[in-house]
């Protein structure tokens, strides 16, 4: 099935500009009715079959009870694949990235399972792909409302521009802060990002981000899509997505996995 491509989304310049400074912006009813009622489907099915294969064991490990994650599910889905593949998304992308094409990196589901959750802890993202550079972004569409009762994510703002630091385990997380170079200098104050189902955050990867855990008795769904800049080649470091490709390190991302998508 697919959906109705809708109109290109308004961005102000003020957004351009806060997401540049602050290396997130907050964009409210992104997806319409329609697109966030597919997404969810998708999701729902992607979950219902994660859960028929773990034999309904589905938060089986530490891993888990941060967030059951599902990547590259719009190679599965038709119905994740038209908006995971959205030019609407990925014209959002470029405009605040700045880039002349962007292809996309991956998506995945993350979804807080109600019970026993954990946070995902303070990270950035870059550390943790074969991207040879900086300024990939992700887009996290909120599938469920959500707050910090449910595990609404948090930033710190401007945390993009203090380097690329190792990454941090996502079951035994190190203080990401106590790696931070000239601390004193820098303000480590984080801020909730609420929104209402169909609201979705940008964030450049390499902003600190965190996500409380899911206190409620609800799922909190999200679909993340990622961006990077066309020419982003692999640096041969381990990643799910890439490691069964054969890359060589300093080749091109690019090819049917990786569609440029605006
Ligand atoms: O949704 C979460 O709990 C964490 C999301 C995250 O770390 C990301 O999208 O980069």
């Amino acid at each position: 099935m697919g959906i109705t491509e809708t109109a290109e989304y308004p961005l102000t310049a003020e957004q351009i500009e806060f997401y540049r400074q602050n290396g997130y912006v907050r964009l409210p009813d992104v997806f319409t009715i329609e697109e966030l009622e597919a997404a969810r489907k998708g999701v729902d099915e992607a979950v219902r079959l994660r859960e028929e294969i773990s034999q309904g064991n589905l938060v089986d490990s530490d891993y888990a009870r941060v967030f059951v994650q599902m990547v590259n599910l719009w190679q599965a889905s038709d119905i994740l694949r038209s908006c995971v593949l959205s030019a609407k998304l990925a014209s959002i992308a470029k405009r605040l990235s700045g880039f002349s094409q962007v292809r996309l990196w991956h998506d995945h589901a993350l979804v807080k399972m109600p019970g026993d959750s954990k946070p995902s802890p303070w990270h950035q993202d870059l550390p943790y792909w074969p991207h040879d550079r900086s300024g990939s972004l992700s887009c996290w569409m909120a599938l469920d409302d959500v707050t910090e009762e449910n595990g609404c994510m948090w930033f710190v703002p401007g945390s993009h521009r203090w380097g690329r630091l190792e990454p941090i385990s996502l079951t035994d997380p190190q203080d990401i802060f106590s790696l931070v170079p000239e601390p004193k200098e820098k303000d480590f104050t984080p801020v909730p990002q609420p929104l209402t189902a169909g609201s979705c955050t940008f964030h450049d990867s390499l902003l600190f981000h965190y996500a409380g855990p899911n206190r409620t008795d609800r799922l909190r769904r999200a679909l993340i899509t990622i961006y990077m800049e066309d020419g982003t080649c692999y640096t041969g470091a381990p990643h799910c997505v890439t490691d069964s490709l054969g890359l060589k390190p300093g080749e091109l991302l690019q090819g049917d996995l990786f569609p440029v998508l605006a």
